[in-house]
């Protein structure tokens, strides 16, 4: 029985989210409005099917996918980058890898406690995020 991820989700910290912005090659002017937002993670997940939403008053980013099935995901609104993403189960770590122009891309989700916590990784460079769960 895989984790449940289902749930609104709030931004507590927000560690390294600059460097990560920065090797995704985000401009400067939009990384100053970016690094202050507090975004929410609106998850959906039924059985390995996944909706997951980000939200912030600046700009919004979803995306949909089923565990092992390979999809061309566009950044939009992020980087702007076409890259190849598949999602797969690690223990009851929901990872995923984005393969592309930039190296090692991808990200990590788990769940410790009433926690969801997040990894942005690319190119050696790691951004840690953790969300509460909106009561
Ligand atoms: O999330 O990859 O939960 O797609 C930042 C939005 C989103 C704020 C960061 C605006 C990446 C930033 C979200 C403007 C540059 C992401 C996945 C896992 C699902």
């Amino acid at each position: 029985m895989p984790v449940d991820f289902n749930g609104r989700w709030l931004m507590e910290t927000n560690d390294n989210f600059e460097d990560f912005m920065k090797v995704l090659n985000i401009d400067l002017a939009t990384r100053k409005i970016a690094i202050h937002l507090s975004q929410t993670k609106v998850i959906i997940q039924d059985g390995d099917k996944f909706v997951i939403k980000t939200l912030s008053i600046f700009r919004n980013y979803e995306m949909s996918f089923t565990i092992g099935e390979e999809i061309e995901e566009y950044t939009k609104g992020l980087d702007n980058r076409v890259v190849k993403t598949l999602i797969t189960w690690e223990g009851d770590k929901l990872v995923c890898t984005q393969r592309g122009e930039k190296a090692n891309r991808g990200w990590k989700h788990w769940l410790e406690g009433d926690k969801l916590h997040m990894e942005l990784f690319c190119e050696g460079v790691v951004c840690h995020q953790v969300f509460k769960k909106q009561a």
